[in-house]
């Protein structure tokens, strides 16, 4: 028996926009300086005068060295408004060899450089914490190719991930990984993040889709890691290093990517339930019921929402509930997704665990739907100042976090809200405390406490978004002294004077 009335339920939300046109639009005014608002101190690195901008402008063309500081302010600014540096040159590189140039000279003359792609990060890594200057590959963005047969996208790095995936669309293939930040983030970046995103339950890790990359060390030297092979066990896999360690070690210049097929059925379930017990239930039968077509599953609670159908204007098709859930199943037989879809569905409704719902495999409606899910972190920017936690935890206690601290905040006037939502499937929750404005006190109410109680359940203090400038003091919450050690040797062995992304990850 099916309980679900498509066309009742979607209406037409409103058009999703772009990431970047988010960032230039959401919320007013700027936050305070990085060396203000935290304590960190200039290490000794050249400051820029007319010899370096010289040679920048002979090597680019002053068309690619941006020294116009309104232009510059784009990114010197995250993308969540929470860090700001005030670097004075941001430069385009369109080729590994201009990359290569670009960075020898800069270790030659002292000068620290952050590189960016899309600006997206949530952790502060990718704009400068003072005057560094930016490294940005937007101009980088060519795709060599696409092979139909073995699915395997060689393109560089600063290609935007939607445009990669539309790209691929034309040869029946689909980019392994889908975020909220498509529209703008680069693959070098989410390559340079390990970033997960919305389908990693169905496709995995980019640890495990990248097949080669191509990098710039700091020194210059150009490392060729683009195999496209699925099989080489030669020597140590030293593409590894450069996937999420922030453009700590050199800068992702270009990539191999194993592509999926495009799926030809796609299918989407959005449920309400009574309580994260309920989830847990349906988590445990959709991995069972739905098994190889299970692509996506995700939570979200009802304060979360709320930002998407409050600040947003969003709609959602069903009513409110303390919980949601989205389904997506992908497979290769429509009739076959839906009958299996549809008894799970069934079952589920019939035995109290969902209490309302709706599925589609229409793409506009699967859009609005995702929609609620996808834009959750700009809705938050409007709350006025978000703290955000991306943390993995046993799944039992995936959503814990959110009760320990509307218990242990309860109150404070200027909070907004303590909610959680994430990626159900991967075990990783988004947990955040939106506040009218940024606040010392209920930072320090927070951190370290969250990280300290994430540690003591054996979970990992970032399970995606990385470490950037946000979090290298809390790395020891979930890294033993030892291999943040190895991981300091590494540094010290890749960029010995320290100019690649300075203050990020691991400083000295
Ligand atoms: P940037 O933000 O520009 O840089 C990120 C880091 O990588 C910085 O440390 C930077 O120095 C470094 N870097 C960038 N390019 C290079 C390069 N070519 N070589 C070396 N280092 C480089 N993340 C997830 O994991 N999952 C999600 O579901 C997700 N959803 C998001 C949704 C929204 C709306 C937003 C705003 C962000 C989301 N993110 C998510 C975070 C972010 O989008 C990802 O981390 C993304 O991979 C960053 O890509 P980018 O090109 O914007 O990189
Ligand atoms: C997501 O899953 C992203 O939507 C962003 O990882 C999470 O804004 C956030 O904290
Ligand atoms: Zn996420």
């Amino acid at each position: 028996m099916m309980h679900f009335n498509t066309k009742m339920l979607i209406r037409s939300l409103q058009k999703a926009k772009n990431a970047q046109y988010v960032f230039r639009n959401a919320s007013s005014g700027l936050p305070d300086l990085t060396k203000d608002r935290y304590p960190v101190n200039r290490a000794d690195f050249a400051t820029l005068g007319d010899k370096h901008l010289q040679f920048f402008r002979d090597l680019l063309g002053p068309q690619r060295v941006i020294t116009d500081p309104a232009e510059c302010e784009g990114y010197n600014v995250d993308w969540i408004k929470a860090v700001r540096g005030y670097s004075t040159c941001v430069l385009k590189p369109k080729t590994t060899e201009e990359v290569s140039k670009i960075l020898s000279f800069c270790n030659d003359h002292t000068v620290a450089v952050c590189p960016q792609g899309g600006n997206t990060g949530l952790v502060g890594g990718s704009v400068p914490v003072f005057d560094e200057v930016v490294l940005c590959t937007s101009q980088m963005n060519t795709i060599y190719d696409i092979n139909d047969t073995s699915g395997v996208l060689i393109c560089q790095a600063g290609c935007v991930l939607e445009s990669l995936d539309e790209a691929l669309a034309e040869h029946g293939l689909m980019m392994p990984l889908d975020l909220g930040a498509k529209g703008s983030c680069h693959i070098g970046g989410n390559v340079s993040t390990n970033a997960g995103g919305l389908r990693l339950l169905r496709y995995g890790n980019l640890h495990g889709n990248v097949l080669g990359i191509e990098a710039v060390k700091p020194d210059g030297q150009i490392i060729d890691l683009l195999s496209t092979l699925k099989k080489d066990n030669t020597g140590f896999h030293l593409k590894h290093l450069f996937i999420g360690s922030e453009g700590s070690l050199g800068v992702v210049t270009k990539v191999a990517i194993h592509c999926v097929p495009k799926p030809k059925a796609v299918n989407l379930a959005f449920v309400g339930l009574p309580s994260f017990e309920n989830v847990l239930k349906v988590l445990k039968r959709a991995k069972r019921d739905l098994g190889e077509i299970l692509a996506s599953c995700e939570m979200i609670d009802e304060s979360t929402l709320e930002v998407c159908t409050g600040n947003l204007k969003l709609r959602s098709p069903i009513p409110e509930y303390p919980f949601y859930m989205l389904i997506e199943t992908h497979g290769s037989n429509n009739a076959h997704d839906e009958e299996k879809l549809n008894g799970f569905l069934g079952d589920v409704m019939d035995s109290g665990l969902v209490l309302d719902g709706t599925v589609t495999n229409e793409p506009s409606k699967m859009k609005n739907i995702w929609d609620l899910r996808e834009r959750i972190t700009e809705g938050f920017i409007l709350d006025g100042y978000v703290f955000k936690y991306d943390v993995s935890l046993p799944i039992e206690q995936f959503y814990s976090l959110v009760p320990v601290f509307r218990q242990r905040l309860s109150n404070h006037p200027d909070i907004v809200r303590i909610t959680g939502y994430g990626h159900l499937g991967d075990g990783n929750i988004h947990f955040q405390v939106s506040c009218k404005q940024f606040s010392r006190e209920i930072l320090e109410k927070i951190e370290p406490f969250v990280y300290e109680y994430t540690s003591r359940l054996k979970g990992s203090i970032s399970a995606e978004h990385g470490i950037g400038f946000r979090k290298p003091k809390y790395m020891k919450y979930s890294k033993s002294p030892e291999s943040i050690a190895i991981m300091k040797d590494l540094k010290k062995m890749f960029d010995p004077k320290g100019i690649l992304n300075p203050y990020k990850v691991l400083p000295p």
